[in-house]
């Protein structure tokens, strides 16, 4: 491979995170000249930019990491059950050097434009530094959770105080000693913050719009017994979460709730709530997604965890979720969340009764009175799925938007390919699986999919692969049905859109399973790539 930049590679990777990392290395595999072109000033994605205090993987890390190389599974050790950012950016940045990979990266270079020329059948992909280049392939490892949402504030640029969001904290870090620090967002990201914010802060404010279902992660050091056991038996493990529904082996609940006794329903939800783990409580039972009834039952079991750890009733009440079922938002993992409301220096402020109004030079202005603050957080979340990919000008044939062509919610066919828009390929793009499994998981099968798709292309002398109108159509309604079948379209959160303030209301992840989508994507690869056209 030359040293000197390539203008005109065989294919553009978007984003150096864990779908750009293993892209790259899989499409050069193959021989072909890949520029991959990252915001950052290094590896990581994800990992690299949410460096708050307390940023951790809600999925195990034994799971959370490549299956690619059975090397590296044996070279690397995890320390924690579950993985802390710094961890696992130097994870990411041990797999870039172990398998050579900064050497194709060009960071700090944000793409934002990427034209297709259908005469030449090349993507004419354009940066903010002002380079340019022609490439046949270009795929999107934007990620899934990379474009910040902006805290739709009135008076935000009034504050005179530092402001921070969870997702571009500074690298050097921030010191908080001493000081009144406010916190807008009670997602993953808040209730992983807030108890170590209240550390350091003289005195912490907590602003809740809407209170969010957490379960303890039991986070713990790795027992040396289980992570000898585990890379025993890496092989298998690897195939079970490839045949298991998030991506995280586990025997599916065939039980509904009201089987069930009330005593033995809280014998179950006790065993499950020790597990520590996102898919424990809404996996309990077969029917808590899909019956509101049923669902109620573990809600009501996590409102009375709450009860025993706060102890002033109301307090706990306000940070008790009432208004949508439990599962159907991402569940958040903690360590010691609700236990900080008991501290005498943290205060939480309910917006849903005192609304907040307006953020001022001094602080934040709610329906009932001000609070000072010196440092304002926001951990007010993301525009999923979509923000990442819409974020860049991308036009198809005949000049086809990208963002019109999603005005009224993405269509894709499997969440991998976009009709109208040849040789595009989004990694855990919307209506696959993604954000609904353990991500890794997804992002091997896809990035896996998309090379054997390219490799195919080679080997039968063509040169264009694109979604029909047809086959993605067809795919939307299959994963829209999937859907609707299930509890989460009625949720207000990320997964639909509802985060953000004119987003069109669609479920952004395929709720099928990854096995079985998986399945679906290798059938669609065996059938000589049917819904797509080939040229
Ligand atoms: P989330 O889960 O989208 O959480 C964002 C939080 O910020 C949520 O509590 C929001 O309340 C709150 N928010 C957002 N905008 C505002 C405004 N304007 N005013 C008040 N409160 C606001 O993002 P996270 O970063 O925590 O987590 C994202 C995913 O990353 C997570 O699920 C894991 O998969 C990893 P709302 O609920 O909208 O009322």
């Amino acid at each position: 491979e030359p040293n000197f930049p390539e203008a005109e590679p065989d294919a553009v990777v978007v984003g150096a995170g864990l779908a750009g990392l293993y892209q790259l290395h899989r499409l050069r595999e193959l021989g072909l000249r890949v520029r991959v072109f990252e915001n950052g000033s290094d590896v990581g994605g994800t990992w690299y930019w949410n460096r708050y205090p307390g940023a951790r993987c809600d999925v195990e890390s034994m799971s959370y990491s490549y299956s690619f190389s059975p090397e590296l599974e044996q070279e690397w050790t995890w320390t924690e059950k579950y993985a802390a950012q710094p961890e696992i950016l130097r994870y990411i940045q041990y797999v870039a050097e172990r398998f050579d990979l900064r050497r194709g990266i060009t960071f700090d270079t944000r793409v934002t434009e990427a034209h297709y020329d259908e005469n030449a059948h090349r993507w004419l992909v354009r940066t903010d530094t002002g380079e340019s280049v022609s490439t046949r392939f270009l795929i999107m490892a934007t990620g899934c959770l990379s474009a910040s949402k902006p805290p739709e504030l009135p008076g935000i640029e009034r504050f005179g105080g530092a402001v921070h969001h969870t997702g571009r904290w500074p690298h050097e870090g921030v010191d908080l000693t001493g000081q009144r620090v406010g916190v807008i967002g009670t997602g993953s990201s808040g209730i992983q913050v807030i108890p170590e914010l209240a550390e350091q802060a003289a005195e912490l404010t907590v602003f809740q719009r809407t209170p969010n279902f957490s379960m303890p992660a039991f986070n713990r050091p790795l027992r040396e017994t289980e992570i000898t056991e585990r890379k025993a038996n890496y092989r298998q493990w690897r195939a079970a979460q490839r045949d298991s529904y998030a991506g995280v082996p586990r025997q599916p609940a065939e039980r509904s709730a009201f089987e069930d006794s009330p005593e033995q329903r809280e014998e179950t939800y006790r065993q499950s709530w020790r597990e520590g783990s996102l898919f424990g409580i809404p996996g309990s039972y077969a029917d808590i997604l899909v019956d509101p009834a049923a669902n109620e039952t573990a809600a009501e079991f996590v409102r009375a965890r709450i009860r025993d750890k706060v102890h002033d009733p109301e307090i706990a009440e306000t940070l008790s979720p009432r208004d949508f079922p439990i599962g159907t938002k991402r569940p958040c993992l903690d360590t010691g969340y609700y236990e900080t409301f008991n501290r005498e220096h943290v205060r939480l402020v309910d917006l849903r009764s005192t609304p907040l109004t307006e953020i001022v030079e001094t602080g934040v202005r709610t329906s009932r009175r001000e609070y000072e603050l010196d440092t304002l957080v926001f951990a007010t979340g993301f525009d999923a799925m979509t923000g990442a990919l819409e974020a860049v000008d991308v036009r198809g044939r005949d000049g086809r938007t990208l963002r019109e062509y999603w005005s009224a919610g993405p269509r894709t066919y499997l969440g991998l390919a976009v009709s109208g828009f040849p040789n595009l390929f989004t990694v855990t793009g919307p209506t696959s699986p993604s954000v609904l499994s353990n991500m890794i998981v997804s992002i091997e099968q896809h990035v896996d999919w998309i090379t054997d798709c390219v490799s195919y292309l080679a080997a039968n002398g063509l040169t264009e692969v694109e979604a029909t109108e047809r086959a993605e159509r067809e795919w939307l309604n299959h994963a829209a049905e999937a859907g609707n079948a299930t509890l989460y379209p009625t949720a207000d959160s990320w997964y639909t859109g509802a985060n953000v303030p004119g987003k069109p209301r669609v479920l952004l992840a395929y709720v099928g399973g990854v096995a079985a989508y998986r399945q679906w994507c290798e059938q669609v690869a065996d059938n000589g790539y049917s819904g797509f056209s080939l040229r």
